[in-house]
């Protein structure tokens, strides 16, 4: 078991839908610390960076739209295997094939708006950690 640290946002529709309370909570009785979050309004150059990889997909523009479209609450998560132990918690990228007792399966019925991003490895965690947080800014 390795401790970890990941990228976490819930999304613009997590914060307009007053989810956020509900979502924190959720990793936290997994034990899981936040040790950064602020709450951003992400603009386009950020979120074009942040879902680099994805920018030759047809739907690249509209998830762009959608972060940057209101406030999302950007955190790091820390805990043991906390990378593969969120992206469990938020169940399948698809809102409609996610399992019920994710985060996804529970709350989400529209693949843009699927509440929550969290790294999908330790290269991007490390990536997107560093993209949005000061090392100055974590908590030890
Ligand atoms: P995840 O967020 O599960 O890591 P991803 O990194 O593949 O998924 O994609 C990033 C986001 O892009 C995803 O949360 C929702 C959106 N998305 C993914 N596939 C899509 C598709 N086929 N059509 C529309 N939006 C999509
Ligand atoms: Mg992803």
């Amino acid at each position: 078991m390795v401790n970890e640290k990941t990228f976490v946002m819930l999304k613009p529709d997590a914060v307009e839908r007053r989810l956020v309370g509900e979502l924190i909570s959720r990793l936290e009785k997994k034990n899981l610390r936040i040790i950064a979050a602020r709450l951003i309004r992400i603009d386009k150059k950020l979120a074009e960076t942040h879902y680099t990889e994805l920018k030759e997909k047809p739907f690249f523009k509209e998830l762009v739209k959608f972060v940057t479209d209101g406030p999302a609450l950007a955190m790091v998560v820390q805990g043991p295997n906390a990378i593969s132990v969120v992206r469990a918690m938020m169940g399948a990228t698809n809102p409609f094939n996610a399992t019920p007792g994710t985060i996804r399966g529970d709350y989400g019925l529209d693949l843009t708006k699927n509440l929550i991003h969290g790294s999908d490895g330790p290269e991007s965690a490390k990536r997107e950690v560093a993209l949005f947080f000061k090392e100055s800014e974590m908590v030890g």
